[in-house]
């Protein structure tokens, strides 16, 4: 088999890359280790920024999205149980956000692929990638137990934080920053009405989240300690631990429910430095993790897969490598404008395992200055919301 770009993983940066090259007449060939069925039962994120709807809609791919996406204009912040502030992004900065899960995204894709009979192959096996330094990089794999080769000009590197892609660059290449955090994040997908305002809790008990996916389905995260399992979890022990870290009018609006998926997550911030070796490009959680705090993840990888695009559309029409040759250094300013907004929300809003009532109580006071200062929640509310996608997205449009 050959192609123009390998890509390299099915997740939402991969199949989102894959279409846009289509729209610029750029061949391309995914490979996924998983199922199909497999990469769309993944319960994962569920806020938008701005951003990534206009590059779905500008792809003519936002049209479910549209319809069933719930728009709010910021998030709201608890903390004591008590006291609470409401970070206004849309009359701030003029930005909101859309709930609208990524399993939704990811059927959106699919069904796009399918559309265009795009070459996508599912459970591939042992994926090995080589010649990144050569004229003709090449990907080898099993199918089925069958040996399969792919040569390529370019690998696109979509394959998430335990891909193969970021593992095969030579030693040295890439320099990793990386910050693990002493919890994690135990998620519930329940079908229950969700509170009317996505809510961050900071509680002396620990972190909780309130989100949506529609108006019968609710999404919840609670911090817990890493050696946690989800056995130590049961609905007993959840919905009242839950409800115990919201102030109680919002609580009494929490309804439990039977979950549909229970999962814990460990909370990570990570960035690998360049983005890019020889004719490998990283993007996505390949290339760099935040915790969930900033709802930030998804949108990078759609950032990173925008920037890519435009590269290689760059260099196919006119032979000029500029903007390939620059794909990291733009990308890691908006990447690490994120890590660290995500790095602030996680330290401002968990409890630490050896974080003391002085912590907590400072914690707290930050929260109520937020609260009190219009120019504060300005700034905050310009971080959440995300970077403008240096240069715009207009180039989608004329290709599509
Ligand atoms: P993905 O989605 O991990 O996809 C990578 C794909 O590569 C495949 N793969 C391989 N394929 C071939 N060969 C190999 N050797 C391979 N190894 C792996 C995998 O099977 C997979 O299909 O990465 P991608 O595309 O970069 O997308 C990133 C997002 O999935 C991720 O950043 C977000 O889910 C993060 N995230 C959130 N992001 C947001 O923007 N907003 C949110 O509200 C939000 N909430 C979350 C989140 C992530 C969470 N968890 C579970 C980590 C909430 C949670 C709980
Ligand atoms: C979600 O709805 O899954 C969600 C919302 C906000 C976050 C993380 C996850 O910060």
């Amino acid at each position: 088999m050959r192609t123009q770009v390998a890509i390299i993983g099915a997740g939402p940066a991969g199949m989102l890359l894959s279409e846009m090259l289509a729209r610029a007449g750029i061949d391309s060939v995914v490979i996924e280790r998983q199922s199909r069925d497999y990469v769309l039962g993944r319960i994962r994120a569920g806020v938008l920024e701005q951003t990534t709807v206009e590059v779905l809609r500008a792809l003519g791919l936002a049209g479910r999205l549209d319809f069933e996406g719930h728009v709010h204009d910021g998030m709201k912040i608890v903390w004591s149980g008590r006291s609470s502030f409401f970070i206004d992004c849309a009359t701030h900065v003029g930005k909101r956000f859309t709930a609208y899960g990524q399993t939704r995204i990811q059927e959106d894709l699919f069904a796009a692929a399918d559309r265009r009979g795009a070459r996508v192959v599912f459970n591939a096996e042992d994926v090995t990638l080589s010649g990144l330094d050569s004229s003709m990089p090449s990907i080898r794999f099993r199918v089925g137990g069958e040996a399969r080769e792919l040569r390529c000009n370019f690998i696109a590197g979509c394959d998430g934080f335990h891909g193969v892609s970021r593992q095969s660059v030579p030693a040295g290449a890439i320099r990793e920053y990386e910050k693990i955090y002493p919890f994690g994040w135990l998620g519930v997908l329940a079908p229950t009405p969700p509170l009317d305002e996505i809510v961050y809790a900071n509680h002396p008990r620990g972190f909780a989240l309130a989100s949506m996916r529609n108006p019968q389905l609710a999404r919840f995260y609670i911090q817990v300690p890493l050696t946690d399992s989800v056995d130590d979890w049961p609905d007993e022990r959840f919905w009242p631990e839950l409800i115990a870290r919201f102030p109680p009018g919002m609580a009494a609006g929490i309804r439990p429910a039977p979950p549909v998926e229970k999962s814990i997550a460990p909370l990570r911030s990570f960035v690998a430095e360049p983005m890019q070796v020889g004719k490998l490009f990283l993007a996505g959680d390949a290339a760099h993790i935040v915790p969930p705090t900033g709802a930030k993840g998804l949108n990078l990888a759609v950032s990173d897969v925008t920037y890519l695009a435009r590269a290689f559309t760059e260099f196919y029409r006119a032979g000029n490598r500029a903007q390939l040759d620059g794909y990291s250094a733009t990308a890691l300013r908006r990447v690490w404008h994120s890590v660290r907004t995500s790095w602030y929300l996680t330290n401002l809003l968990h409890r630490f395992p050896e974080s003391t009532d002085f912590d907590q109580r400072a914690q707290e006071y930050e929260l109520e200055f937020l609260k009190a200062s219009a120019s504060a929640q300005r700034a905050l509310a310009e971080q959440y919301a995300g970077l403008p996608i240096e240069g715009g997205i207009d180039f989608l449009r004329s290709a599509a």
